[in-house]
Formats: C-alpha cells, sequence, structure tokens
C-alpha cells in the first residue's frame, strides 16, 4: 500500500507563508481565513452526512428572502458564525440568512475585519445532492471600535481585502484570494486538511461554457437575447460559440468557468427587474476573485466592484468569468443604447 504524501502545503502551511511575504502583517487575517477554513469542515461534514443524518428539507422558516430555510442552511450559518465569533479578528459579520448585520456582542475584543458570507449557495441543490458552496468577503471595518456597523459591510467590491468560496461538490475545496493570486485547495477526508491544489489560477481569456437559466429567454431585453444568441454561436466573428453547463449553484457554475473559461449570467428580466443575486455576498467576492484570476464581472454594463452598496441584501444582475465573454456582453448591451 503506498503510504501518503509527507510534504504537502496545507492551507494553513500557505496562509503563513503568504502572510511571511508582508513584513507588517500582523497574522490576524491568516488567521481569519483558518477560522473559515475551519467553519467550512464543519459544514463539509454535514453535508457530506445530510442523506444519512435525515436532516434534509426545510426547516420551516422563512428566510429575509422569503425563500424556505433549509435546515442545513441554518446549520452552515451557525457554524460560520461560531467559527468567528469567539476569536477577537471580527468586528460585525453580515449573512444572507440574518436580516441585520451580526455584532459580536459578549464574546470578548472585538478585531478589525467584517466578513460577510452566504453560508450556503445553492441550497435548493441539496435534496438532489448536487453541489452547493459558501462564498465569503473580508473588508477591513471603517469604524472606529467598538462593535462594527452596517457601513463596515456597505463597502464598493473593490475595497475587499480577501473573499473566496467553498464548494461542497464530488470533493470539497476552498478558493480564495487576499489579491495575491487565487488559490484553489482540496479537503483531502483522510487526514481532514485542506491541501493545495490549483496554485495560481488564471482563468482563460475567453471560455468554452456559457451558464444561464435559459429557461427565462423570453423574459430577458433584447439586448440580453442577442448576447446569448452570440454564444450560441451567431456572431462567430465576434465571439467563439459555446457549450451550454447550467447547475443552479452560482459557486459551482462560476467554480468550473473559472477553472475551464466560460461566462455565468444572471441577468435582469421581467419578473426581477434587478436580477436575483445578492452584491455584498454573492457578486462581489465572486467578481473580486474573478478579476484577480484574470477575469472580469460587470452587472451588465458596469464593473461589480464599483457598486456602492446601498443595503446589505440588495440584489445586482451578474455576468462574470472570462473576460473576453464578460465584454461581449457589455459591447451588445451598449449598442443596444446608442
Ligand atoms: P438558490 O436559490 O438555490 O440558493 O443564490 C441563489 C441561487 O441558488 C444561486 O446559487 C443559483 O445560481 C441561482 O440561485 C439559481 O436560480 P434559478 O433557479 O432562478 O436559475
Amino acid at each position: 500500500m503506498a503510504l501518503p504524501e509527507t510534504s504537502v502545503i496545507t492551507i494553513e502551511r500557505f496562509i503563513i507563508e503568504q502572510e511571511r511575504l508582508y513584513p507588517e502583517a500582523t497574522g490576524e487575517l491568516s488567521n481569519l481565513l483558518y477560522d473559515i477554513a475551519l467553519g467550512a469542515k464543519i459544514i463539509a461534514a454535514a453535508v457530506r452526512r445530510a442523506g444519512l443524518l435525515n436532516i434534509l428539507g426545510s426547516a420551516g422558516a422563512m428566510n429575509i428572502q422569503g425563500e424556505e430555510q433549509q435546515k442545513l442552511d441554518v446549520f452552515a450559518n451557525e457554524a460560520l458564525k461560531n467559527s468567528m465569533s469567539h476569536t477577537g479578528r471580527v468586528c460585525v459579520m453580515a449573512s444572507e440568512e440574518d436580516e441585520e448585520v451580526i455584532t459580536t456582542d459578549g464574546n470578548g475584543p472585538r478585531g478589525k475585519y467584517a466578513v460577510l458570507f452566504d453560508p450556503l449557495d445553492g441550497s435548493s441543490n441539496i435534496d438532489n445532492n448536487n453541489p452547493v458552496g459558501t462564498i465569503f468577503s473580508i473588508y477591513r471595518r471603517l469604524s472606529m471600535e467598538g462593535n462594527g456597523t452596517l457601513k463596515d459591510v456597505l463597502q464598493p467590491g473593490r475595497n475587499q481585502v480577501a473573499a473566496g468560496y467553498i464548494m461542497y461538490g464530488s470533493s470539497v475545496m476552498m478558493v480564495y484570494t487576499t489579491g495575491q493570486g487565487v488559490h484553489g485547495f482540496t479537503l483531502d477526508p483522510t487526514i481532514g486538511e485542506f491541501v493545495l491544489s490549483h496554485p495560481d489560477i488564471r482563468t482563460p481569456d475567453s471560455g468554452m461554457y456559457y451558464s444561464v437559466n435559459e429557461s427565462y429567454f423570453a423574459r430577458w431585453s433584447q439586448a440580453m437575447q442577442r448576447a446569448v444568441r452570440g454564444f450560441h454561436g451567431d456572431f462567430p466573428e465576434r465571439i467563439r460559440a459555446k457549450n451550454s453547463r447550467y447547475i443552479g449553484a452560482l459557486v459551482a457554475d462560476f467554480h468550473r468557468n473559472l477553472v475551464s473559461g466560460g461566462v455565468f449570467l444572471y441577468p435582469e428580466e421581467t419578473h426581477k427587474p434587478r436580477g436575483k443575486l445578492r452584491l455584498c455576498y454573492e457578486a462581489s467576492p465572486l467578481a473580486f476573485i474573478a478579476e484577480h484570476a484574470g477575469g472580469a464581472a460587470t452587472d451588465g454594463l458596469n464593473r461589480i466592484l464599483d457598486l456602492v452598496p446601498t443595503e446589505l441584501h440588495q440584489r445586482t444582475p451578474l455576468v462574470i468569468g472570462s473576460k473576453r465573454d464578460v465584454e461581449f456582453v457589455a459591447e451588445i448591451l451598449r449598442e443596444s443604447q446608442a
């Protein structure tokens, strides 16, 4: 029997080694990333056992978006909050599952970071044993002391100091960036550690996939319909024809396109005038990752990272992935305005 590799680069080792590149670093961000990795392992264990433990199905309550919460949503939310709220590294958190910001009252000192997360994205996939994910976004606080405030979490995405996601798929992966490359780690279940598997991910300039819920085609603007026709192959002189792939779990669709090249779209449509996805804890962190991997992200026309949120749970249309493909959509939308 082959023995396991003994010199693997664990996420802890990688984070510490990256931190050494910054003499001024205090180690707080590194430790916060490690806290999130711990929360992810706890969620991964629950996702793996979901079918066995009979914790599938709805918890009965609605979340503030009016969607029925799944039990695992609730669990993931608690796991992340607990992994971060006692360490003194965070002054405020915000979650898709909580209407208001979450302060760390009574849990010791307050740190300099504000963290936003979508604890279990794509949760309608849970009952079908399809992939789900966690998305997180980290900012330096703007407020001076004590508990953080809404102001700390309503920052434009370009201010992020780190962002990442965890995908609970056929294997569990954590992908993050602190602005120094995008790095992917796969959870090795035999040692319980995230191990570096995808160093320095770069996304192709134009991809082979487009991902969109095409059942909404008739509800999009004519310009958006034209852009998607471009991905079907209608304008070969302008854009490469693509293959369609849509899982319906943002993290999984985004991850595939990040690694293989492609574009994910969730446009505005007549029933959802601002699209479906949330700016602060879905679009912004993934946009930060896409850009640091050489890709791009817009709301169709405007760069996601420049949008200044006014509400915690606000929605935005999203076009994200390979740079040329995202630009193509903006070109078509601009032409329709001319
Ligand atoms: P879900 O509602 O299952 O949580 O974030 C919302 C999200 O999933 C994304 O993960 C996914 O990309 C999208 O909604 C799917 O929406 P449609 O079913 O409208 O395509």
